[in-house]
């Protein structure tokens, strides 16, 4: 704990910063007020938001070609917390964090959770991983996991998922999110129907040791490990499993995980209608999983996401209660600056999608006006709301400027100094 970033630094860089930021804040909300706009609502509702962080997001990531591992990375899940609980520190927007399973098992769970606890972090949805074999497991996963044609291999993964719940209860979690990478790499290679069949008994299994309070998220993913074909590769698909399995049952849409140019904005909107929106894994993407920074390629598009949420929450629709994660693989920044621009992220598309006039919105639907119901959301985009989200994280105890206020406190170089190198480590590319 002697790593954390104390509060005379953050201090002393907020006292730098302050005056401006009240400035800009006045300004801003004189120009809301000509609206009928009260800012100090928005910044209510943007100060109780939160994001988990992934534990696997603190590592640097790779790609298949090569991994460049940076200075001082975590070694284990205590430090992982370590670093999340520097991002929670700053940004007052992540209060949890999503573990994944086996890279984070801890030989004590109440030590771990006192640790989140310390650290003013508590556990988000458990990752469970069948893509790839841990060490000394009986079956190996490379012909796939919950839906391979050999049996045991099949309970192994369902016994792996349980294994995943029995840890989230220790540590107060209440979600399993299921990512396969099942599929098949040739034409033939595998019956669609049959695999298809065996996923979902495979996932019945698991459902079924669910506690009543949980719920499930699958998550689907057009390609990749599989080039051919995919078990779980849409939201169609995605969408079928959570009616076959029941009311726990919910999509999970990471936003990398569709085809180029696809409408995800109209995905979540239908999950929405028909009740079966999970969460969101929120990175970007240019191709195609790329894992990229939430907001770096295409900040219109996380708008017009939030903007379906936030017309679900202003309308109070029915069973809408969707779990708000990060997924990114951070291969040439500082894990924790990125994560931390990720969140900021998040909650600025939040705090724009709240800006929308909705009621001029819902005119323009009606009249057909194409071009102003376009400007409408626009308005709502350009406008900048950064001192919404620096005053949020001010009077939260954050950081008005959070990754000047990072690289001001020397906790990089700090843990660099007694955590060695690590030249391997786990992947991060879910
Ligand atoms: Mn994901």
């Amino acid at each position: 704990m002697t790593n954390m970033i104390s509060t005379s630094v953050i201090d002393a860089e907020n006292a730098k910063r302050q005056e401006a930021l009240a400035r800009d804040y006045e300004t801003l909300g004189e120009r809301f007020a000509r609206r009928s706009i009260d800012i100090d609502a928005i910044k209510r509702k943007v100060a109780a938001y939160g994001v988990a962080v992934p534990s696997w997001g603190v590592g640097t990531g790779g790609t298949r070609f090569a991994r460049f591992p940076g200075q001082g990375e975590p070694r284990n899940i205590f430090d992982k917390l370590e670093d999340c609980g520097v991002i929670q520190r700053l940004t007052r927007a992540t209060p949890t964090v999503s573990l994944h399973i086996p890279w984070d098992k801890a030989a004590d769970l109440a030590a771990l959770k006192e640790k989140g606890a310390s650290l003013g972090l508590g556990f988000d949805a458990m990752n469970s991983n069948t893509f790839s074999d841990a060490a000394g497991q009986a079956h190996s996963y490379k012909f796939g996991s919950l839906t391979h044609t050999d049996a045991a291999t099949r309970r192994q993964a369902v016994d792996h998922n349980l294994e995943c719940i029995e840890i989230g209860k220790a540590l107060g979690s209440k979600a399993l999110t299921v990512w396969i990478g099942d599929g098949s790499n040739f034409p033939g290679q595998s019956n669609f129907t049959r695999a298809f069949e065996r996923y979902l008994d495979s996932m019945k299994a698991i459902y079924a040791a669910l506690p009543d309070d949980w719920r499930v998220f699958t998550e689907h993913k057009m390609y990749e490990p599989a080039f051919y074909s995919t078990v779980v590769q849409d939201w169609g698909t995605n969408y079928m499993i959570a009616q076959e399995l029941g009311p726990k049952a919910f999509c999970l849409v990471d936003l990398g995980h569709h085809a180029p140019n696809v409408n995800i904005e109209m995905i979540v909107a239908r999950l929405i209608q028909f009740k079966k929106l999970g969460g969101f894994h929120f990175n970007d993407s240019k191709y195609g999983d790329d894992d990229l920074d939430t907001g770096s390629i295409d900040p219109y598009r996380l708008f017009l996401v939030f903007n379906e949420l936030v017309d679900a929450e202003t309308r109070a629709a029915e069973g809408f209660n969707p779990a708000h994660m990060l997924d990114q693989s951070h291969n040439v920044t500082d894990p924790i600056e990125s994560l931390m621009v990720s969140a900021t992220e998040v909650g600025r598309a939040y705090a724009q999608a709240l800006l929308v006039d909705r009621r001029a919105l819902d005119g323009y639907q009606q009249e057909n006006d194409a071009l102003m119901a376009s400007e409408t959301l626009k308005a709502a985009f350009r406008t900048d709301v950064e001192p919404i989200l620096a005053m949020a994280r001010l009077e939260n105890g954050g950081a008005i400027a959070p990754v000047a206020t990072y690289r001001a406190s020397g906790y990089r170089a700090r843990v660099a100094a007694e955590r060695p190198a690590v030249a391997g480590g786990g992947g991060g590319i879910v």
